[in-house]
C-alpha cells in the first residue's frame, strides 16, 4: 500500500463552502469568465492519495480525480520526483525544433501498452479534444475522404469539431456554432434504455444502416467511439457492438478511432477499456487524462500507416508531449507496468459493485449500475419507470459535498453519478465515502 503525505481521512470543520473558499469565490467572479464552471467552489490549497485538502482546513474524499486525471493518486511520489528533475533539466524547446528523449520515451511505451499486434508509432499533444482532432485529421489524409461518424451520447472535447462531434448541445456547443462539417451521428448500443433483448450486433446493424444509408461507407474516414462512454454516464455497449462495427469498417476501408480519454490507462483494469472486448483492435487511440498524474498531455498512439501517412510538419503544436509532462507520463506509465494499477482497479470495483447493488435493494430510484475496473456509474430513474431523475441526483450530490466527499454526476439526462476514485483509495476510505452517499439517499426516501 502506498504512503501517504496527508491522512486518509475525512474532516468537515466548516460550513461548504468555507468562509475562505466564499472570498475566494467572490474574488474570482470578478476575474474569471463567468463561462468557466465549478462544480463545487471549494478552493483546494493541497492534495494526497484519495484526499483533497480545501484553504478552509476541509479534507475531502475524492472520487473524481478531477475527471479521471489523478488515476494514481493525487501527489504521486514518482511523479514529483519525475517532475522535479525534469524541470531543472529543460522545461521545453518544442520537439519539432530540437527533441529530446521524454518524448520518444512515452511514444515507445503507448506503442507497446496498447492494443493491437501491428507497427504503432504515436504523436503528443496537450488535450483529449487536441488528439482526438488530430486523429480525425490524421483519418482523413489517410483515407482520403471527409465524413466521420460519432455516437448518440458521445463526448469528445470542447473545440469547433469536437464540439459537433457531442451528442449534447448544452452545454458543451449552445450558441457557439457554427460548427464543423463532415460528423454524422449514430446510434449507440445503450443496454439500459434499448429495447429488451436487443445484442450488440443488433445495436451494431441499426447503426451501420444509418451509416450506409445517410452517409454512405465509402464516404467515411472514421468512426470514433468510446469504448465506455464516459461524459454519458459510463454506458458499456453491449457484447459484440464493437467488433461488429469494427469488421464492417475494415471491409469498407474506415478507420476505427477508439476515443480512450476517459477510459484508457488501467482506469477500468486493463491498460484500455478497449481490450474487455475480444478481438476489437481500434486502428487509432486516442489518450489524455490519466496518463501523466496531471501534468497536461495527450496522445494518439495507432497503425504506423496512418500515423504515418502525414506529410513532415503536418501534426505537431508548440507544447505537445512538453519534458516535463512527458516525464511525468514516463513514470507513470512505469508505475502502470508494475500491474498494480490493475489490482487495485479490480479491488475497488468490488467494492463500488456490491456497495451500490446493497442500495439498489433499498433505494428504487437506483436503475443501472454499470462501467468497468474503477470507473462504475449509477443511472437514477423515478421508480418503476425508465424515467430519467435528476432531481435526486443533484440532491445526492450537494449532501456527499457537504460530508466532504467530491463525486460526479455524468449522462445525457444528467442523472448518473459516476465514480472516479484514484487507484490508491484504501477500502476504509472508499468504503466511508459509500457510507455517505447511502445517507444521501436515505435521506431522499
Ligand atoms: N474525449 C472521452 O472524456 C474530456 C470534460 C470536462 P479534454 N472529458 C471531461 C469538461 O467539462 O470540459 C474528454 C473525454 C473524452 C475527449 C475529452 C476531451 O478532453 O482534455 O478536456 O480536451
Amino acid at each position: 500500500m502506498a504512503e501517504f503525505t496527508i491522512a486518509q481521512e475525512r474532516k468537515v470543520i466548516t460550513a461548504i463552502p468555507g468562509p475562505k473558499s466564499q472570498e475566494m469565490q467572490a474574488r474570482r467572479l470578478k476575474a474569471v469568465s463567468h463561462g468557466v464552471g465549478a462544480a463545487l467552489p471549494v478552493y483546494i490549497e493541497k492534495a494526497n492519495g484519495a484526499i483533497l485538502v480545501d484553504i478552509d482546513g476541509n479534507h475531502f474524499i475524492d472520487l473524481g480525480c478531477g475527471i479521471g486525471v489523478t488515476t494514481i493518486g493525487h501527489t504521486n511520489p514518482g511523479v514529483i520526483d519525475a517532475v522535479s528533475h525534469q524541470v531543472n533539466q529543460v522545461t521545453h524547446t518544442l520537439f519539432t525544433v530540437t527533441p529530446y528523449e521524454g518524448y520518444v520515451e512515452v511514444a515507445e511505451l503507448l506503442n507497446k501498452h496498447t492494443p493491437g499486434n501491428f507497427e504503432k508509432r504515436s504523436a503528443l499533444f496537450n488535450s483529449g479534444a487536441e488528439a482526438v482532432e488530430n486523429a480525425i485529421k490524421l483519418a482523413r489524409k489517410f483515407t482520403g475522404r471527409g465524413e466521420i461518424a460519432v455516437f448518440d451520447h458521445a463526448y469528445h472535447g470542447r473545440t469547433n469539431l469536437t464540439m459537433a462531434m457531442n451528442f449534447k448541445a448544452h452545454p458543451y456547443a449552445s450558441g457557439f456554432g457554427p460548427f464543423a462539417p463532415g460528423v454524422n451521428h449514430l446510434p449507440m448500443s445503450y443496454p439500459f434504455r434499448d429495447p429488451a433483448g436487443l445484442t450488440g450486433e443488433q445495436a451494431a446493424q441499426r447503426a451501420i444502416l444509418y451509416a450506409e444509408k445517410r452517409v454512405g461507407a465509402e464516404n467515411l474516414a472514421a468512426i470514433v467511439i468510446e469504448p465506455v462512454q464516459g461524459e454519458g454516464g459510463f454506458i458499456v455497449p453491449a457484447p459484440g457492438f464493437l467488433t461488429t462495427l469494427t469488421s464492417w469498417a475494415r471491409k469498407n476501408g474506415i478507420v476505427v478511432i477508439a476515443d480512450e480519454v476517459q477510459s484508457g490507462i488501467a482506469r477500468t483494469g486493463q491498460w484500455f477499456a478497449s481490450e474487455y472486448e475480444a478481438g476489437f483492435e481500434p486502428d487509432l487511440i486516442t489518450i489524455a487524462k490519466g496518463i501523466a498524474g496531471g501534468m497536461p498531455i495527450s496522445a494518439v498512439t495507432g497503425r504506423a500507416e496512418i500515423m504515418d501517412s502525414s506529410h513532415p510538419g503536418g501534426i505537431g503544436g508548440t507544447f505537445g508531449g512538453n519534458p516535463v509532462a512527458a516525464a511525468a507520463a514516463v513514470s507513470v506509465l512505469k508505475q502502470i507496468e508494475t500491474g498494480q494499477p490493475f489490482e487495485d482497479a479490480k479491488r475497488i470495483e468490488n467494492i463500488l459493485v456490491s456497495r451500490l447493488n446493497e442500495m439498489k435493494n433499498k433505494y428504487s430510484v437506483i436503475g443501472d449500475i454499470r462501467g468497468r475496473g474503477a470507473m462504475i456509474a449509477v443511472e437514477f430513474v423515478e421508480p418503476g419507470t425508465l424515467n430519467p431523475n435528476s432531481a435526486v441526483v443533484d440532491a445526492a450530490i450537494k449532501f456527499c459535498n457537504q460530508n466532504g466527499v467530491v463525486v460526479l454526476n455524468a449522462g445525457t439526462y444528467n442523472n448518473v453519478i459516476r465514480f472516479l476514485p484514484p487507484l490508491v483509495i484504501t477500502d476504509e476510505l472508499l468504503n466511508d465515502a459509500l457510507n455517505v452517499l447511502d445517507s444521501a439517499l436515505a435521506s431522499q426516501q
